[in-house]
């Protein structure tokens, strides 16, 4: 098995922007990081700095993720070989930490193959908090009792941990589903009209604790959050892109000292519109399509929309709507032909797609 993993992706994965202490992501993980320092003093461990490349084993198997759930495909997972790949999530290290403390936080990079937009990147950044008990430190006699506690504290402990984080803001559960947890629930806040998601978490299901090594008595509940949803929202930055500039009009206006302070947007340059159709093939995984475009066009591509899909003579066909727009100067018409040259030549040799 080949690596998917393109130059451009490995080139992110040095850039460590939790590391550097004036950058947006890395000014709320702390700001995250005290919160629950002051509300449980020594508590919680943190331990930052894990490597993003990680076991299968870690990432997917010893979490219940089923062998054909579609998180494990190629068309969504980056892989280095059929044993390793770059952590989908840092539930990833949930194991580690088990193994080590009874409450825990890091954070780190985590890459997903996905749909391209002003909240969706290849790359991006979750913080996860677990804490466990045992039955008896806390007089509890049945797991399903253990279960309850933890939902309700943990319901209450990111509810207070977002008040404090986003001041006001109108906010809703929603029941999920994750392999890992039962029972699993998403936070929504309210943001630019719609519902943004910002965490998932849930109860540990006992197997997962049994396989971190610990016993039938433990229980305890996890959560993992998208530090860019909590920072476009507390900063005020429109575009998830941003967070990867090396624009000085962006990285100078953060500082840990100012702390939360608002993104001042400067001049927003056009758009610039391009539309490619193409005749579907049989084995067409849209992920796919969204990378050759992404490997061609880097940061300028903005969006992609399927904008018309109609079937003719059995054979299908998709018209998509690139929106190319640069975060720092205007693009001129001869450079965006240019990509689009790239991507036609590109499309057919790499997925078998027929153009229109
Ligand atoms: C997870 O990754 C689970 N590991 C979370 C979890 C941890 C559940 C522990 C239970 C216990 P999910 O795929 O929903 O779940 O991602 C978690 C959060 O990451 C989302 O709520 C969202 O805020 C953020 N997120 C997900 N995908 C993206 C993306 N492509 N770009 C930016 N943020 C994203
Ligand atoms: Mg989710």
């Amino acid at each position: 098995m080949t690596s998917n993993i393109s130059p451009k992706i490995l080139e992110l994965t040095q850039r460590k922007l939790l590391l550097k202490p004036h950058h947006p992501l890395s000014i709320l993980k702390q700001k995250i990081y005290e919160f629950f320092h002051r509300n449980y003093p020594n508590t919680f461990t943190t331990e930052d700095n894990f490597d993003p490349k990680v076991p299968v084993k870690n990432n997917f198997d010893l979490l219940l993720i089923p062998e054909n759930h579609p998180s494990r495909s190629l068309s969504d997972t980056y892989y280095f070989g059929p044993d390793t790949v770059l952590r989908t999530h840092t539930t990833a290290h949930d194991f580690y930490m088990l193994s080590k403390y009874n409450a825990f936080l890091l954070a780190g990079d985590v890459y997903r193959r996905d749909e391209i937009d002003a909240k969706h990147y290849p790359a991006f950044h979750q913080l996860e908090g677990g804490r466990v008990w045992k039955l008896s430190e806390l007089g509890l006699s049945t797991y399903e009792q253990g279960t309850k506690y933890a939902v309700e504290e943990l319901k209450t402990t990111l509810e207070s941990l977002a008040k404090e984080v986003f001041g006001n803001v109108e906010m809703r559960w929603n029941e999920e589903y994750f392999p890992f947890t039962d029972p699993s629930l998403e936070l929504e806040i309210r943001w630019m009209d719609d519902w943004l998601e910002i965490l998932g978490c849930g109860a540990y299901k006992k197997q997962v604790l049994l396989n971190a090594g610990r016993d039938e008595e433990t229980f305890g509940w996890a959560f993992g959050l998208g530090l860019e949803r909590w920072a476009m929202k507390v900063f005020e930055i429109p575009d998830i892109r941003l967070f990867w500039t090396q624009d000085e009009r962006f990285t100078t206006q953060f500082s840990a000292e100012k702390g939360f302070s608002k993104f001042t947007p400067y001049s927003k340059y056009p758009v610039c519109y391009k539309d490619i159709s193409f005749w579907v093939p049989e084995f067409f995984a849209e992920n796919d399509f969204f990378e050759v475009v992404r490997n061609v066009g880097g940061d300028l591509v903005e969006k992609v929309d399927k904008i018309d899909c109609f079937t003719k003579n059995g054979r299908t066909s998709y018209c998509y709507r690139i929106n190319y727009r640069s975060m720092d100067r205007s693009l001129t018409n001869e450079e965006i032909d240019q990509l689009q040259f790239q991507l036609r030549d590109l499309l057919p040799k790499q997925l078998s797609v027929e153009l229109r």
